[in-house]
């Protein structure tokens, strides 16, 4: 074995995830590689306020023969090819130990944003972020109070490369029965480290990232994001809330507008980043809806974007990703760093009168 001192920057190395149990292998000293690959910008697209042809615009008709209402704020309706169905068996289906199955019911919706299809998160209103912010928790209320269903999961695809069907600014929730893998596995971590200490796993980590400061990317009065310590996405994020609030119905109108304030500050810097529509997945994790009260839990959305280096250039989790773990190149200090060096001010806007 090497005397060498351990240097987080030069060293390759593994960290573990905290809230899920999961590795990643970081390797830093690939970073100092020269990057010759341009640095293309996405072309400038130029979208319309309305466009007939999209299912999500007010008034115009969805695949499936419905049609969509003259909406002017947010409108949330069933899906129309819903993955999950509500009528059906459950329980154990399987033939044996080793073809084990259980059926499974549950709903799909689909939340647009906004009745306007040329905007984005971060080019919206506070006041229409806030809009979404009571929809999302309002929808977890609505379908967690229902027996059927015993978690909600709330998410945004955004960016054709992440395979959202229409740039109409629109997000998804499914709701079943079960309790889908990532929050079952961070279930158990939360679960784990609260049997141990008596206290929330999530409000220790952020009390000691605010402390450390290295992956704090922004924070206002109720919120902090953070490059998680664990991030395998160049530019993965982790919002929450500073009080421990185990679900977004919880969340009080002050956290609320801040959590507008937030989600728009981020986005912002995102675009700003590659000077692109940022592409990610995101979404919520809260406690279950299975009307225990799960104590052990703390609210929190990831943003999980795939581009690392230009509007073009991304991260594929292909190869060793897919045979042996998770790696980045890229550290999620050098990922704050990064993000924090961002503007608040969309590049779009750069130049109008302020
Ligand atoms: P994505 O862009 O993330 O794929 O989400 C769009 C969803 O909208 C998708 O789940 C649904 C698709 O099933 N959809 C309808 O419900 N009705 C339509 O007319 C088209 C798309
Ligand atoms: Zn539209």
């Amino acid at each position: 074995m090497s005397t060498v001192v351990f240097e987080p920057t030069e060293h390759p190395h593994r960290r573990r995830n905290a809230l899920n149990g999961d590795w990643v292998l970081v390797s830093p000293h690939r970073t100092k590689r020269p990057w010759q690959g341009q640095i293309e910008k996405s072309a400038q697209e130029n979208r319309p306020s309305y466009d007939p042809t999209c299912y999500l615009c007010p008034g115009n008709a969805r695949a499936g023969g419905k049609q969509n209402p003259q909406y002017t704020s947010t409108f949330v309706f069933e899906n129309d090819f819903a993955a999950l169905l509500p009528d059906g068996p459950r329980g154990e289906v399987g033939v044996g130990e080793l073809f084990q199955a259980q059926a499974e019911t549950g709903t799909c919706r689909v939340i647009c944003f906004s009745p306007r299809h040329d905007l984005t998160l971060p080019l919206m209103e506070l006041s229409d972020l806030r809009r979404v912010v009571d929809v999302w928790a309002q929808q977890i209320e609505e379908l967690g109070a229902r027996p059927d269903i015993n978690y909600v999961q709330i998410f945004e695809n955004k960016g054709s490369i992440m395979g959202s069907s229409n740039p109409h600014p629109h997000g998804q929730i499914w709701a079943n029965y079960t309790i889908p893998l990532e929050p079952a596995k961070e279930d158990v971590q939360q679960r784990a480290y609260y049997d141990r200490h008596s206290r929330v796993l999530l409000l220790d980590y952020l009390t000691q990232e605010l402390e450390a400061g290295v992956r704090v990317v922004i924070q206002n009065r109720h919120w902090v994001v953070v490059t998680p310590y664990w991030a395998v996405w160049p530019f993965e994020v982790l919002l929450l809330p500073r009080r421990h609030v185990l679900a977004l119905p919880d969340l009080t109108g002050d956290e609320r507008d801040a959590l507008a304030d937030i989600l728009k500050r981020l986005t912002t810097r995102y675009d700003n980043l590659f000077e692109t529509s940022f592409p990610y997945s995101m979404g919520w994790h809260g406690q279950p809806t299975d009307g225990q009260r799960h104590p052990h839990w703390q609210l929190h959305a990831h943003f999980y974007p795939p581009l690392l280096r230009s509007a073009t250039v991304k991260k594929f989790m292909v190869g060793y990703e897919m045979l042996g773990m998770p790696q980045r190149d890229i550290t999620a200090e050098q990922a704050a760093d990064r993000l924090r060096q961002m503007s608040e001010v969309h590049y779009t806007m750069v130049g109008d009168a302020a």
